[in-house]
């Protein structure tokens, strides 16, 4: 009975009373099949010696499990040789049953697996041997292992079974499923136990089939693949369709096309429509021809063109073909712009042009070919007058252009056109401005955007042609302001918001100016002094001119030292030049002649066209002589004056950008000047200005301005800047403030900074906040300049490369010139915005201030009582009321602009006043 009571067969012995027991059982034969390792299972039950009474020498608790390969059966009544078997393994029980058991009918089943291998035979027997123990076998399970058939990566493997050896594998090839190709050949490892184990390789789904689970089925009418991989099966591309399964690829619907290098994956195109808007532009040597692409490109990105000439008769009738003299450049054929210009045609004849489009699927199928056609006379050939065109500056929204003139001396230019437009939108729509000069802001645009941009002149015959595209950007919102774009920003700001009349535009240009970043210099300034011998400094510094060569022509001024003269200089080899030759007189002493002599030593480390040039020294004869390039207009201010109202503002700001580059060269390789003013500027016959007179504190002992302060130096109060006054803190910034006092000098043709007010009052209403306002006619780009160099934190003021920049750009775009501060009006809105402020408390406290009391009855009497009232004064208010003196008319409006400033100036700098 089994465990659930059920009778079941079994083979059993139980001869434990008898000695000497040796009885067998055997199997049938068994086939080996693929097996070279068998594997036999024992169920059985084996009862307790112990348990069986006077059985003590005969009884047994183990039996015998044998084997014998041979090829085949011996039959059913062969002779059994036992010697014939060997021996697999002795089999002992685990659990063995008693008398007890039985009458609790408890079955204690023992399970024995026992390994048999390498078998090489066909078949086998198994044996089982008693020698006397209680036994009954219950089942025998003969088996061997294999890795049982499987799919992996799209590849089968079939029943493998494992080596002998249990530490090597058997590597065994897939097969490609069906519709299914070798990518890697496909490998399994078949594991002793049966496992597959690494796998290596893969087959991919063919041409025209995807991957389904573990097949790969075919791909739908509608849908193709063109490649064999492990992707699926695509839609047909547009223009394209497949009617059977299994496509590779689709084919194109009726006029559509792939070209031969197309992949079979894209959409089938045509050839496009033919090109639009072709216009021209001619003039005597050149015609230019340009066009939009098609509104079809047949959706293809490989559209080009074509060129086709024909020289017509009068009617435009009678075509031929243009002979190979019209040259057309870049070229006539394959173009990919959409212009050409045709060169070396023949005047006073009729031209048709032809411009062909085409794509990639151009001349496939029976397609017409896409023609744009226009005729030009080559009458109409009129010149452009407008060379190259180019991009100054670009904001986000703006871009300023400039260009020049073609030499046309007999058309005299009244303006000109700019036609711009979108490159993107390719002249679907265009939009245009006028300018007088030949620079334009143009503004509106959209950032980072491509424009392009056409120019033409008018003069008195009318329009000239158009110069050819230029395309330009406009910047780029995300970008920060390089050192270079805060400055364009800013003079984009001082246009715009000079022509609106705003005043925060002080503000935010104080905020561009603190972005700035020193330039290194080239070369260091080495002070004389730092020299034991100052005369070595000399003779490193100046050549040592023989006297011989220079001669003495007239004297021109008088200087500290001596005389100054001007005369000739021959330079062996070069031709005679004019110079200056400033002379020690004699009875100096060693202190003065070494003070003379250093200004020397300064000025020949100098290399700069806007620093007065060193030509040499004459130290070993007398008179001692320090001789420069002549000026032909000596000092600045003093020129100027004789001057007064003669120049352009574009001439002053030239002059500006003269000394300020000056200033760049000297800040840059360390040296500060201290004592910047007009009167130490010298002028050439070009109006070029250079800086001159150097030597430090002996230029202040020189200066007939400079007066002593309670420190104990003798500065230039109206120059200098208030920590240089202060505590003699003098720097390239202090320079930066004598510079701006010098733009003022030169916007007021040489007016006396501060006019007649005591250098105490100066430095009081300095301190106070009181900035000069902007002399008349002064531009408000200038006049805020001259502002920020007047900041009395230093580090805000402007460096001088700042500087030169800012001047280029308004050089560069003189309409930013044309607001001036007169035309600004913008007092505080209301009574409130303004800060316990005016720095006059009457109308007559004010006019005693410049000096102008006598006019206090002409303001009484016509009605101006507040200052309030005079805010909005204009020069011909003043004249209307008696102020006759021009000089007077101008001192009276530049302090009623001064005191629209300083309100502003006050909120910006958090002045009291
Ligand atoms: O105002 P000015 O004519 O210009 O008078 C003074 C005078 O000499 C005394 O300094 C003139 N001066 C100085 N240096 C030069 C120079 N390099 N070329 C021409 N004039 C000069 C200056």
């Amino acid at each position: 009975m089994d465990e659930h009571n059920r009778p079941i067969h079994t083979f059993q012995v139980c001869h434990v009373m008898e000695p000497n027991q040796n009885n067998w059982l055997r199997t049938n034969w068994i086939p080996r099949q693929a097996a070279q390792k068998i594997y036999v299972e024992l169920r059985f039950t084996l009862r307790d010696c112990n348990s069986i009474p006077w059985v003590s020498g005969t009884c047994k608790e183990t039996f015998n499990l044998l084997y014998f390969e041979t090829d085949e059966p011996h039959g059913a009544t062969a002779h059994f040789h036992t010697n014939d078997y060997a021996k697999i393994d002795t089999i002992a029980a685990d659990e063995s049953f008693t008398q007890t058991d039985l009458g609790d009918r408890v079955l204690r089943l023992n399970t024995e697996v026992r390994e048999v291998g390498p078998i090489a035979r066909k078949g086998f027997y198994l044996a089982f041997q008693d020698v006397g123990a209680c036994i009954a076998l219950v089942s025998v399970r003969v088996y061997y292992k294999k890795c049982p058939s499987t799919l992996r990566n799209l590849a089968a493997f079939p029943d493998t079974v494992p080596r002998v050896d249990s530490s090597s594998l058997v590597e065994v090839r897939g097969a490609c499923v069906e519709n299914a190709e070798e990518r890697d050949t496909p490998r399994l490892y078949c594991g002793a136990d049966g496992d597959w184990l690494v796998p290596l390789g893969r087959c991919v789904c063919s041409i025209g089939y995807e991957e389904i689970f573990i097949t790969c089925s075919v791909c739908g009418p509608g849908f193709y693949k063109a490649f064999a991989g492990n992707i699926k099966c695509s839609k047909c591309p547009p223009h394209s369709s497949s009617h059977t399964e299994g496509s590779a690829q689709c084919h194109c619907e009726k006029n559509y096309y792939r070209a031969s290098k197309d992949p079979p994956t894209t959409a089938c195109t045509r050839p496009p429509s033919s090109p639009r808007n072709l216009v021209f532009n001619i003039n005597e040597t050149a015609l230019f021809l340009e066009w939009t692409p098609p509104s079809d490109t047949g959706g293809r990105k490989d559209v080009s063109y074509n060129v086709f000439c024909f020289r017509c008769g009068a009617d435009g009738q009678a075509c031929e073909a243009c002979n190979s003299n019209v040259r057309f450049v870049p070229k006539p054929t394959g173009l990919t712009s959409t212009s050409v210009v045709v060169q070396d045609f023949v005047a006073h004849v009729n031209y048709t042009f032809q411009i062909e489009a085409l794509n990639g699927v151009s001349g496939l199928g029976r397609s017409e070919r896409q023609l744009a056609n226009i005729t030009v006379s080559t009458e109409q050939a009129g010149p452009s007058l407008v060379g190259v065109v180019r991009k100054d500056w670009a904001s986000q929204t703006s871009i300023a252009l400039s260009w020049q003139e073609t030499e046309q001396p007999h058309a005299a230019i009244l303006d000109y056109e700019i036609k711009y437009y979108e490159k993107e939108q390719e002249q679907l729509s265009y939009s245009s401005t006028r300018t007088k000069s030949p620079s334009v802001i143009v503004t509106g645009l959209k950032p980072s955007t491509v424009y392009a941009f056409h120019v033409r002149a008018r003069t008195l015959a009318g329009y000239s042609s158009y110069s050819p595209k230029f395309e330009f950007t406009t910047g780029d919102e995300s970008k920060s302001f390089s050192k270079n774009a805060s400055f364009q920003y800013l003079l984009v700001l001082v246009i715009v918001t000079a022509t609106v009349g705003g005043f925060s535009l002080l503000i935010i240009l104080t905020l561009f100016l603190l972005i700035t970043v020193p330039f290194p210099g080239l070369k260091t300034y080495i002070d004389p002094d730092t020299y034991e011998d100052p005369s070595q400094a000399v003779h490193e510094f100046a050549k040592e001119i023989d006297p011989s060569r220079i001669r003495i022509e007239r004297v021109i001024g008088a200087g500290e030292f001596g005389e100054v003269c001007s005369g000739r200089l021959r330079i062996p080899g070069k031709k005679e030049i004019p110079v200056a030759i400033k002379t020690l007189k004699g009875g100096y002493t060693e202190r003065q002649r070494r003070d003379f002599l250093r200004e020397a030593s300064i000025m020949g480390q100098f290399d700069n066209p806007n620093i007065i040039r060193l030509e040499g020294v004459v130290t070993k004869s007398r008179p001692v002589m320090i001789v420069v390039e002549y000026m032909e207009n000596g000092s600045l201010d003093s020129f100027l004056r004789k001057h007064d109202g003669h120049f352009t503002v574009i001439q002053l700001v030239g002059m500006l950008r003269g000394i300020a580059s000056g200033m760049m060269y000297l800040s840059d390789i360390g040296y500060v000047h201290r004592d910047l003013a007009a009167r130490n500027i010298l002028v050439d016959d070009n109006l070029v200005c250079k800086v001159s007179d150097f030597g430090l504190s002996r230029v202040l002992e020189d200066d007939p301005e400079a007066a002593y302060t309670t420190t104990g130096g003798k500065i230039p109060i109206r120059w200098t800047a208030p920590e240089a006054i202060a505590y003699r803190k003098f720097s390239s910034a202090s320079d930066a403030w004598s510079y701006g006092i010098v733009m003022w000098e030169v916007m007021s043709y040489g007016e006396r900074p501060y006019w007649e007010m005591s250098n105490q009052d100066v430095i009081l209403s300095i301190e106070e906040g009181y900035r000069l306002p902007a002399p008349m006619g002064c531009p408000v780009a200038l006049h805020q300049l001259m502002l920020l160099c007047w900041q009395k934190e230093r580090s805000r003021r402007p460096q001088f490369n700042d500087v030169v920049s800012f001047l280029d750009k308004l050089i560069r775009n003189p309409s930013s010139l044309l607001t001036l501060v007169e035309d600004v009006n913008s007092f505080p809105e209301s009574p409130e915005d303004m800060p316990d402020y005016p720095l006059f408390i009457s109308i007559g406290d004010w006019l005693d201030s410049i000096k102008m009391s006598q006019y206090k009855n002409n303001f009484i009497a016509a009605g101006y009582t507040t200052l309030d009232s005079i805010s909005t004064m204009t020069i011909d208010d003043v004249r209307r009321i008696g102020v006759s003196l021009i000089g007077h008319q101008r001192r009276i409006v530049s302090s009623i602009q001064a005191l629209r400033l300083q309100f502003l100036h006050v909120q910006q700098s958090g002045f009291h006043v």
